[in-house]
């Protein structure tokens, strides 16, 4: 069939590419016709020889932390356009699955650390649930190309442009552009509903609250998992650890520190009521666990090898500029009182010299992967290591100086710490912040969030996703009494903390633990059919329950197992639900 057929739309032009094959539709013919035409998109020109298609059969993937195993045909489809009097090419990546497949679905992707797409990988999650699926390369150049190689234009020079696209804007116009390219494609007429979702973890996750809060109107139902919100925090907290450990002057090797994570979880998986290698209940862990019960354990550790560099999926800013981490030898020792003030003073959070509270850190059981050492093995001792996720923001986006890391904490106090993610709020507070509480567009569209966030995240603390809903709450619900609010919000807006998970994934520290793999189709239901998802259906992937199915309860209330840990429910419990709250009275303006 000729794609021009289809232009006049309708249902009989609908039939007609629904009865189509994807080897007629994916064609660059058929897509060319299918574009908005000029002028639909205000600024955007569309370059319509850029485009690319081809059809692929019987392709799969095994699935894992983000969606289920499948097999599926798409069209592969590529084009790129520019921004009126900008002289940029911004390139944008659609699988559309196959005409008999399609169920009026769109999914928007993106990326982890400073990439806003993560190539191919998040694909698969839209196309077996009939989604046309989209990512961008932001106009960065390429789509390896990541924002932190182009943030800068010149030493004192940002490149606010890529700021903006990266911030929001790159992937709302993914979205408009494949939405209205698809409704030509599958011959459906112009004012008719296509489904429409975002999901990612991470860097991905902040892309999906950019979503909500920019382009409310657009989507119907968003996943926001572990999302690197708060962004002049988030990435200036990685320095903490860091700025700690010199303060104190203590450097101890990671064996140390992973002695009292493993005492921590001892201490803490049982509080749960079910003692099963996972702390379901950080709060309860907060409240009853002491630290500096581990003085004087012995701990030893096997000789490791330099551990290897890459890309890793969703996951947090790579240190990529750097060497990873350095061999250390065979370790052992006692845990000492330095390691015990260091973690506790990691654990309390950041505070200005003169008391005021400025950030929250990771939940107890959470790695320390921010106060990671370098062995030397010259002086056979344990040196500072600065870690680049927080040292290139501040030299990059702070500094505007074009280096990988700092080269030092030298002159580096908690005060500067609070200084750096002021000036970075000032700079970034309408883009990269991504913390707007007012979704006041999203929600009287109908839209739906379904937010997660691993409880032991180990590079985002759980916290940011407690306090940013807490935000929303206050803000959009001023006169109504916590419990009344959050009824009203969980209507359309619900989290679950993950239970033991660690950042984007199930945690090696506490492999018993579940993790939400199907969240697109929970949430599919929950928007085309009204499926209210009360609690989250999860899975265990691994371990002593691999295979079984769990369920994850909603914020605020928390699970507790009775029976010998056979019966699990979700409790209000205040005493809990208080460890969650802050105030930080470190800044003269709200921190949502
Ligand atoms: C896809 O796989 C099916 C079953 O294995 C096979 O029948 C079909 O020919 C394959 N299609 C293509 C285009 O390779
Ligand atoms: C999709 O299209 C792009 C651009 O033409 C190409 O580089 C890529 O290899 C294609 N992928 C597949 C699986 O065909
Ligand atoms: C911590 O526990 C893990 C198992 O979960 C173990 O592999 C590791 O050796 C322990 N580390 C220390 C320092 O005891
Ligand atoms: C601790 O390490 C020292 C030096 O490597 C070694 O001599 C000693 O046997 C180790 N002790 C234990 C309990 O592993
Ligand atoms: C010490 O580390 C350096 C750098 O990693 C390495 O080249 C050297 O071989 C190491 N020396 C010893 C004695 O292990
Ligand atoms: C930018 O600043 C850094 C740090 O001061 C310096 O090393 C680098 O040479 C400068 N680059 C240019 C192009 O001036
Ligand atoms: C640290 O501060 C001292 C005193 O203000 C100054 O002389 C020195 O240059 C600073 N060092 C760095 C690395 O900024
Ligand atoms: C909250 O109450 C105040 C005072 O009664 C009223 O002016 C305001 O409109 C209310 N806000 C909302 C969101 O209902
Ligand atoms: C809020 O609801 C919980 C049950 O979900 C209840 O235990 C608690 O007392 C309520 N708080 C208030 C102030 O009503
Ligand atoms: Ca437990």
């Amino acid at each position: 069939m000729h794609s021009n057929k289809c232009l006049a739309a309708g249902a009989a032009c609908a039939a007609a590419v629904q009865a189509a094959s994807l080897a007629d539709v994916c064609t660059v013919e058929h897509v060319q016709a299918s574009l908005p035409a000029t002028g639909t998109f205000l600024g955007l020109t569309l370059d319509a020889s850029s485009i690319t298609a081809n059809p692929v059969y019987n392709a799969s993937t095994t699935g894992g932390d983000f969606f289920p195993a499948a097999t599926y045909d798409y069209c592969n489809l590529t084009l790129s356009y520019s921004h009126d009097g900008r002289d940029d090419i911004t390139h944008i990546q659609y699988w559309f699955p196959a005409p008999e497949k399609f169920e009026k679905r769109y999914l928007a992707t993106g990326g982890g650390g400073y990439a806003i797409n993560s190539g191919s990988q998040s694909f698969p999650g839209g196309v077996q649930y009939g989604a046309v699926a989209g990512s961008t390369d932001g106009g960065f150049g390429s789509f390896g190309t990541n924002l932190d190689a182009v943030v800068l234009k010149a030493n004192g020079s940002i490149n606010w442009d890529a700021i903006h696209m990266f911030g929001y804007q790159a992937i709302g116009e993914m979205t408009q552009i494949g939405k209205a390219t698809a409704k030509s494609f599958y011959g459906m007429s112009a004012n008719e509903k296509i489904y429409t979702y975002y999901q990612g973890c991470s860097e991905g996750g902040r892309e999906g609250w950019s979503q909500v809060q920019r382009y409310g109107d657009e989507y119907d139902g968003v996943i926001p998992g572990a999302p690197a919100i708060r962004y002049a925090q988030q990435q200036v907290q990685h320095l903490y650890s860091n700025v700690v450990e010199k303060t104190l002057d203590y450097y101890p090797s990671a064996c140390e520190l992973d002695k009292i994570v493993n005492e921590t979880i001892a201490f803490c998986d049982p509080l749960d009521g079910r003692t099963d290698g996972v702390v379901s209940r950080t709060d309860l862990c907060k409240l009853k666990f002491d630290v500096k019960s581990t003085l004087g354990l012995p701990f030893s550790c096997a000789a490791t090898s330099q551990s290897s560099l890459g890309f890793s999926f969703g996951r947090k800013a790579k240190r990529q500029m750097v060497p990873a981490e350095s061999p250390t030898p065979a370790t052992n020792g006692t845990v000492s009182s330095e390691a015990i003030e260091l973690v506790q003073t990691i654990m309390n959070g950041l505070y200005t010299t003169d008391g005021k509270f400025a950030y929250f850190s990771y939940q107890p059981s959470a790695a320390f992967e921010d106060a990671k050492t370098t062995y030397n093995n010259e002086t056979d001792t344990y040196e500072l290591n600065i870690a680049s996720t927080g040292g290139e923001f501040v030299t990059k986006f702070i500094q505007t100086l074009d280096e990988s890391n700092l080269p030092s904490l030298s002159n580096v106090t908690y005060d500067t710490l609070v200084a750096w993610m002021k000036s970075a709020m000032l700079a970034y507070g309408d883009t990269l912040q991504t913390t707007l509480p007012d979704l006041s567009t999203f929600h009287s569209h109908g839209g739906k969030i379904l937010a997660y966030h691993g409880e032991s995240d180990n590079s985002i603390p759980a916290a940011s996703s407690v306090h940013y809903h807490e935000s929303v709450r206050s803000v959009m619900y001023p006169n109504l009494t916590f419990n009344s609010s959050t009824t009203a919000m969980g209507e359309w807006y619900r989290l679950f903390l993950v239970p033991g998970a660690a950042h984007c994934s199930i945690n090696t520290l506490q492999p018993n633990g579940p993790f939400p793999t199907t969240n697109l189709e929970v949430l599919i239901k929950w928007v085309e059919e009204g499926v209210v998802p009360t609690t989250l259906k999860a899975t265990y992937e691994k371990g002593i329950y691999e295979g079984q199915d769990a369920e994850i309860c909603a914020w605020p209330l928390r699970p507790i197992w009775a029976n010998s840990g056979t019966e699990m429910s979700c409790e209000y419990d205040q005493a809990s639900i208080d460890t969650w709250m802050y105030k930080f009275d470190a800044y003269e303006l709200p921190l949502y």
